[in-house]
């Protein structure tokens, strides 16, 4: 089902209009609202008036996670605070976290965005959407919530966690359509299995996974397991949270919602602008966006745009799933988290030594499990062994604290962990996805 024909399947250049008008608006709004943007702009020597084309954006600065670190918690704001109606952020960089600010408008084009993801799954009134994304601060499970509310199908507002309840819920209410991490999804697969539930036989018959990298493989393992058609979608919380791009039936590549997000594939290395096709690091500019708008910023995932036309009717340019990230971001069931900030966790923790191994599997329940190796003060190997398991809780109650996940914390003598010339070797990911 296509939720909004009208831009979903424009003409192209009609698009490009709409795209520009937006875009040269948000330019003038940053110039006028954002001290951030107007001296980036300055520093690059252009104005507003500069702008006469799309392609004009390459004139402009990029923006960096550590852009919005920087500019915590307001800095970015082009809306004054009265008009800002709610507020997500995701975990991910030392020390602040990424904060986006919705206004009303912002909601609605969020509601629209997630409208089309979930149509693209094939979403009607008649779904029953169990929701096991998290609310919180986190994007997921509001902007899967709009999307249902705006489709006008039935929301059960899970969030994630508590495996019993969400089988229960899945059989009891009839649940047609599932939202979560794809890790997740199998994981609720195996303890479905263990208790008897027979999956194939329960109306669930599809779902909407994202927010970690999955592959083909595991594509195929949950259609099996569930007896489902499983799509991919795409977003990020500087952006708008899930939203910025959805698998339809044809389930190649994911349709950018590019009338509200305007996307660019660059070269990592030299940040031109890439042809159609080539693999490079996906860039987006929220021309429509009015809280925190955010001029060519740097996902550091990478893609490549499938300019050919898909079967389904839309006219929206695809990507193709992701294929990795320039940076060491690891997605942790679901949670950014960079070694970065393990090491800047450790080095408030007395008794540790600045070195140490993140170890990832992905364990037989499916879920990402992590062993974190510190090297400690040789004085704790001669102490008592209960200095030592005190410091390894304390680690574990720190980390827990300051990644929102649960890892577990190995002591190791000085010297045990592997060193190396060149770059530190920090993360081993056994995962195999
Ligand atoms: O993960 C938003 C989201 C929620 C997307 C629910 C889909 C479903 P963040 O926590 O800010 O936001 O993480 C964004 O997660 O830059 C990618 O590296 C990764 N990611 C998101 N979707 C996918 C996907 C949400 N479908 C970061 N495949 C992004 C692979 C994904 N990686």
């Amino acid at each position: 089902m296509i939720f909004n024909p009208e831009y979903e399947c424009m003409d192209a250049g009609a698009r490009k209009k709409l795209q520009l008008a937006a875009f040269k608006n948000l330019v003038e709004t940053l110039y006028s609202r954002v001290p951030f943007y107007r001296r980036k702009m300055q520093d690059m020597g252009v104005t507003p008036k500069d702008i006469h084309s799309i392609t004009d954006i390459e004139k402009l600065p990029f923006t960096t996670k550590d852009d919005l670190r920087e500019n915590y918690p307001h800095g970015l704001r082009a809306s004054a605070q009265e008009r800002i109606v709610e507020v997500h952020m995701s975990s991910g960089t030392t020390g602040k976290p990424v904060v986006n600010e919705y206004t009303i408008k912002d909601i609605d084009i969020w509601r629209q965005a997630m409208a089309r993801t979930l149509a693209g799954a094939g979403c009607t009134q008649n779904d029953i959407v169990q929701n096991c994304y998290g609310y919180g601060l986190f994007t997921g499970g509001a902007g899967v919530h709009y999307g249902a509310l705006t489709i006008g199908a039935e929301v059960l507002p899970m969030s994630s966690g508590n495996t019993e309840r969400q089988l229960m819920i899945l059989r009891d209410f009839s649940s047609t359509l599932l939202t979560c991490t794809p890790s997740y999804a199998l994981y609720l697969a195996e303890e479905a299995e263990s208790a008897g539930i027979d999956l194939k036989s329960l109306p669930i018959s599809k779902g909407c996974f994202g927010a970690e990298p999955w592959s083909e493989n595991m594509r195929g393992e949950i259609e099996e397991r569930y007896n489902m058609k499983a799509y991919d979608i795409y977003g990020l919380t500087e952006i708008i949270g899930p939203g910025v791009a959805f698998e339809c039936e044809a389930q190649y590549g994911l349709h950018v919602n590019e009338d509200l997000f305007y996307p660019e594939i660059i070269d990592p290395a030299t940040g031109k602008v890439l042809p159609a096709g080539e693999k490079g690091e996906l860039v987006f500019t929220t021309i429509t966006r009015e809280g925190t708008p955010l001029l060519r910023y740097r996902t550091r995932d990478i893609t490549s745009f499938i300019p050919e036309p898909c079967s389904c009717g839309r006219t929206t340019m695809r990507m193709h799933r992701l294929f990795g990230r320039t940076d060491d971001m690891l997605i942790i069931r679901g949670v950014n988290v960079f070694p970065s900030q393990i090491e800047q966790a450790l080095i408030e923790i007395e008794g540790t030594e600045p070195q140490y191994l993140i170890i990832v599997n992905r364990g037989e329940s499916h879920l990402d499990e992590v062993e974190l190796q510190v090297e400690v003060k040789k004085e704790f190997f001669s102490d008592e062994t209960r200095g030592l398991e005190n410091l390894r809780s304390r680690i574990e109650h720190v980390m827990k604290s300051k990644l929102q996940i649960g890892l577990k914390v190995k002591l190791v003598e000085p010297k045990t962990i592997e060193r190396s010339i060149g770059k530190a070797k920090r993360v081993i990911d056994n995962r195999k996805i």
